[in-house]
């Protein structure tokens, strides 16, 4: 029987390489189609955690991940070994930036290297992690046919772009349109097949490179777009117009139209690295992705920006930014999530203490938190905290923030996300 056939009767065991929130995700959706997943990764707390029944990951259930390991569906491992023995490969790893701004795609070459050791006829191998085009092609398959293997005769490679939004509980793995391009007609025929066990809708596209392709050019328009608007609320302090009344004028046209708003830079492991990966690999061709350079660096400018919004506005009050206490609202990367990778928040509390502040912050979703430069326990958010700060700046407008508490105990705020609407004397936007 084909491997296609196999899928369709679920006659198949399927390993996922990675289980973060991306890989455990689907992990659980292949399972929960009724396929054997074993789940790969190289930290053993993850491993552990679902071999015990627990998740780790906001959106996946743990009572969901121990019905389907109680059932022998889903079980996990550290060891590449178990490639051997599963039908399909997904592989859900890291693809960050190197410290030269420039892709970094180890994780997938490590994960590809274990693949091609254990790689044999009849299976379906699909890179899911972001990345420029021509990864799956160019890396990928030239390492699985030097084993003499053919794709889409013998084996078969696809990409598949991840769309996964953490914390938003509309769109989940299952309900997410999944784009899926393979090396061959087959191949994409395999992988579509795949997917449809567990996915509601599948899109097939003609190739790896355009399916690479997809993912960056969603996660470059919003870039592009927080580039656009960031510039906006730049021209509009000059010009002394209201940047967020403008914005928020703008979004009554029915069409034509979608908001995004002025903040004090770009957070997340997406937005501020998938561009980068477009533009390098455009770099490699001799074309200059000016839209997101630019955007890049309007996005990158940001963090100090707000410090001298911080300076202008402790100067209204005869103050300095040196020697003055700054309560920073807020450091996870974006509103209501505890992920703090590549927040802004740590750019502008860096910028405030080089300037001589004593800075200290308050994240209900952050209790604490160390990087490169710094360590610090989030403060509790109450009167004395807010009273004794000469300016609170609001970097991450959580909806837990109260707003009428800080309003009424802080002696300034800068607020940087448009988060208080009550108008006030004492609050300055950004
Ligand atoms: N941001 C702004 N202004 C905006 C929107 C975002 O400054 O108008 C900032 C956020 O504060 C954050 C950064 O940009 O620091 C990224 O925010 P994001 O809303 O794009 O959220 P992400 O990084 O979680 O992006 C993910 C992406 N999902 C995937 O890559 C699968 C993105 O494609 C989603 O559109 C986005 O979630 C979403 O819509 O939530």
């Amino acid at each position: 029987m084909g491997l296609v056939q196999k899928i369709k009767e679920k006659k198949i065991r399927s390993a996922v390489i990675g289980l973060g929130y991306v890989g455990l995700p689907l992990a659980v959706e292949f399972a929960k189609s009724g396929v054997e997943v074993v789940g790969i990764d190289l930290d053993k707390s993850k491993v552990d955690a679902i071999n015990r029944k627990r998740s780790y990951i906001q959106d996946v259930p743990s009572s969901e991940v121990a019905e389907l390991v109680s059932k022998g569906l889903l079980s996990a491992t550290t060891a590449y070994s178990a490639l051997m023995n599963v039908d399909t490969i997904n592989i859900c790893v890291p693809t960050p930036l190197r410290k030269t701004k420039e892709p970094d795609i180890s994780f997938i070459v490590k994960s590809a290297e274990q693949i091609a050791r254990y790689l044999k006829k009849g299976q379906l191998v699909i890179l899911e992690s972001t990345t420029y085009p021509g990864t799956t092609e160019e890396v990928l398959l030239p390492m699985f046919e030097a084993k003499g293997l053919k794709a889409g005769r013998d084996f078969y490679l696809a990409f598949s772009p991840e769309r996964v939004d953490p914390g938003n509980s509309r769109y989940q793995t299952k309900n997410i349109p999944k784009v899926v391009g393979g090396v061959t007609p087959a191949c994409t025929e395999a992988a579509r097949t795949l997917y449809e066990l567990a996915v509601e809708t599948v899109h097939p596209v003609s190739s790896t490179r355009v399916a690479e392709t997809v993912k960056l050019l969603e996660n470059t328009f919003r870039s592009v777009n927080i580039g656009l608007v960031n510039e906006l609320a730049l021209m509009c302090h000059k010009m002394d117009i209201n940047v967020w009344e403008v914005i928020d004028a703008a979004k009554t046209k029915p069409f034509g139209f979608m908001p995004f708003y002025p903040g004090p830079g770009l957070g997340g492991h997406c937005i501020p690295i998938d561009p980068l990966y477009l533009s390098w690999k455009a770099r490699v061709y001799g074309f200059e992705a000016r839209f997101i350079e630019l955007a890049a660096q309007i996005n990158g400018s940001m963090p100090e920006y707000v410090v001298i919004k911080v300076a202008d506005a402790l100067n209204t009050h005869g103050k300095s930014i040196k020697g003055s206490h700054i309560l920073i609202l807020g450091v996870a990367y974006k509103k209501n999530v505890s992920d703090y990778r590549e927040s802004p928040a740590f750019e502008v509390m860096e910028g405030l203490l080089r300037k001589g502040a004593r800075v200290s912050y308050s994240d209900p979703y952050v209790p604490s938190f160390q990087n490169t430069h710094l360590k610090m326990k989030s403060e509790k958010l109450a009167p004395a905290a807010l009273k004794k700060a000469d300016a609170v700046v609001i970097i991450t407008d959580h909806d837990d923030f109260d707003h009428e508490l800080i309003v009424k105990n802080a002696r300034l705020v800068v607020d940087t996300r448009n988060a208080i609407k009550a108008r006030s004397a004492k609050v300055v936007k950004l």
